[in-house]
């Protein structure tokens, strides 16, 4: 067995009402509203920040540490340029800021290789807040791999609340990859159930392709590694497709386009040349070298583009009957 990886990630961040209770929910498994998780994300803190009083309250039944209140606590108003105002003039920013150093220094981790940020855009504080903060965060922490994951509305949430959202998108991916999470489209068929079921569904496959990538990344059955320079090359600024199987076995590699995936955002096709890193845990009795080298075939099929680079992180999972697939997409355009 070969070295542990070490890729560091001590918090994730949470913007906007939405964002804010999917980064407390992501960490302790339940949040405000009967949010819930299956799969919590361990030993990471989660960070939140909303304009909204009532938000901060009810979060703070759920996590003891780390809620930031910015503007009036009235809300943004569904105000993208006031929620963005509300964060830049914070006084608590440089705070804000430093909190992976902090948390960091408090868990003994040596380095930050990975910071993710969730805000869902569509209305003031995750529309206005969020891409200023992953701006600020790429800036203070240039060695490690800021990634941002961009909620995008229902569809009845209105055409307007779209067009911000996508503003807020694209501003994003000036400053950081982000990955767009059309909740839209993940919402899918799922439109009869019980709301807080549907929300909660929608929530846990957001979460699928993070919670797998860092299963992995802290892995001691790891056969290949990864660093931060390697996530830093791959993970540009700029959109980033997050698509994620789970397989019988590994040997369905190969088969890979014969899957259905659980992919964030309806996919575009024929990019052009993409970049890739690939999580592949695999179940059972493991991997097989071919069926790794089945994948840029499947991954180029699938997306209709020339894969220039898969940087791959190989771990086993003998304890699980099923292999998790992960990908992380750079180098995408744009689908709207
Ligand atoms: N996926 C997901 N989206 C949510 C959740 N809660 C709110 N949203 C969405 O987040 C978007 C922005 O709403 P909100 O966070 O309340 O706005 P803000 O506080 O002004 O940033 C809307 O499209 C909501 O539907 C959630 O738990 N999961
Ligand atoms: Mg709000």
């Amino acid at each position: 067995m070969m070295s542990r990886p070490v890729i560091a990630v001590p918090v994730l961040y949470g913007v906007g009402s939405g964002g804010s209770r999917i980064a407390a929910t992501a960490v302790t498994g339940v949040g405000p509203g009967g949010r819930r998780i299956l799969q919590r994300l361990e030993n990471i803190e989660p960070v939140c920040i909303s304009s909204s009083k009532a938000d901060i309250e009810a979060l703070s039944k759920h996590v003891d540490r780390h809620l930031f209140l910015i503007g009036d606590g009235t809300g943004s108003g569904m105000d993208p340029e006031k929620g963005r105002r509300d964060y830049l003039e914070h006084p608590a920013r440089r705070e804000i800021i430093e909190m992976p150093r902090k948390v960091a220094e408090e868990k003994g981790m040596e380095r930050i290789d990975l910071i993710p940020v969730i805000f869902t855009a569509g209305y003031g504080c995750g529309s206005g807040a969020g891409p200023e903060l992953l701006s600020d965060l790429a800036k203070n922490y240039p060695n490690a791999a800021v990634l941002g994951i961009c909620t995008l509305p229902f569809s009845w949430e209105g055409p307007e609340t779209s067009k911000r959202a996508f503003k807020a998108l694209e501003r994003a991916c000036k400053h950081a990859p982000t990955i767009p999470a059309s909740n839209s489209y993940l919402i899918g068929d799922s439109l009869d159930m019980d709301f807080i079921k549907a929300l909660n569904l929608v929530n846990e496959r957001i979460l699928k392709p993070l919670t797998a990538t860092l299963r992995a990344f802290t892995s001691a059955r790891a056969i290949t590694v990864i660093d931060s320079s390697d996530l830093r090359r791959v993970l540009k600024p700029g959109p980033v497709l997050a698509m994620h199987w789970s397989l019988p076995s590994p040997s369905e590699i190969a088969n890979l386009s014969a899957h259905n995936s659980s992919t964030l955002a309806p996919i575009q096709k024929g990019f052009g040349k993409v970049s890739s890193l690939a999580i592949i845990e695999a179940g059972g009795r493991g991997l097989t070298p071919a069926a790794a080298e089945a994948l840029p075939e499947q991954l180029s099929h699938i997306l209709q583009a020339r894969i220039s680079e898969i940087k791959t992180l190989l771990t086993t999972r003998p304890e699980s009957e099923k292999t998790y697939v992960t990908l992380l997409i750079g180098g995408v355009k744009l689908y709207a």
